[in-house]
């Protein structure tokens, strides 16, 4: 049984084995929750993401947490939006399958993730949910280790449509 949470705040305190980065291809830092993270976790990550050689989009690599409470971080590279014309959907379906797989196969029981793509990269917020909730079914049969995700909204907007769309309401 897997439980799924729906939470508001601040992903970088979460207790998961792994918290999922929102990052760019060259996985050396950014603003939004990549900023976040990275301050957080302190400049040993930043280290440790030099020897990772970038990440394609839709793709995950892991580190370690430093001093994040969370064992390790996934990085993970959204889709930008380009109006759909790009496979944008695609791309964000397997940014959210590569890092919960590269989570279980690395033994973590729990895992947390942001609203990947949905800031900066300005994909819709209400079709990014319903590809996440999608995605998440599909994969929930095959996982060995996980039985916990949450779900970390930092804006209202997302965590509405993420209670809306998990039943949670
Ligand atoms: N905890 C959880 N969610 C957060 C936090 C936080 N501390 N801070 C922001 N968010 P974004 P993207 C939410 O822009 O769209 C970076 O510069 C935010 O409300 O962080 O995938 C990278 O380096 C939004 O819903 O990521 C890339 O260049 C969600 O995180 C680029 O941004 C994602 O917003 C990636 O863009």
């Amino acid at each position: 049984m897997i439980k799924i949470e729906i939470k508001k705040g601040d992903i970088t305190v979460e207790q998961t084995d792994a918290i999922v980065n929102a990052a760019n291809n060259s996985l050396l830092g950014g603003g939004g929750v990549d900023g976040a993270i990275h301050r957080a976790a302190g400049s040993e990550l930043l280290e440790a993401c030099r020897k990772l050689n970038g990440c394609q989009t839709g793709e995950a690599k892991l580190t370690a947490g430093f001093r994040l409470a969370a064992k390790y971080v996934i990085h993970t590279v959204g889709p930008v939006w380009k109006g759909g014309v790009e496979q944008e959907s695609e791309k964000l379906k397997s940014a959210y399958k590569n890092s919960l797989k590269l989570a279980d196969e690395n033994g973590c029981k729990s895992i947390a993730f942001p609203n990947i793509s949905t800031g900066v990269y300005g994909f819709p917020k209400e079709k990014a949910v319903l590809i996440v909730k999608e995605t998440i079914d599909t994969l929930l049969p095959d996982l060995k280790n996980i039985t916990q995700i949450n779900f970390v909204c930092f804006d209202e907007e997302n965590y509405q449509y993420y209670l809306k769309t998990f039943n949670h309401v």
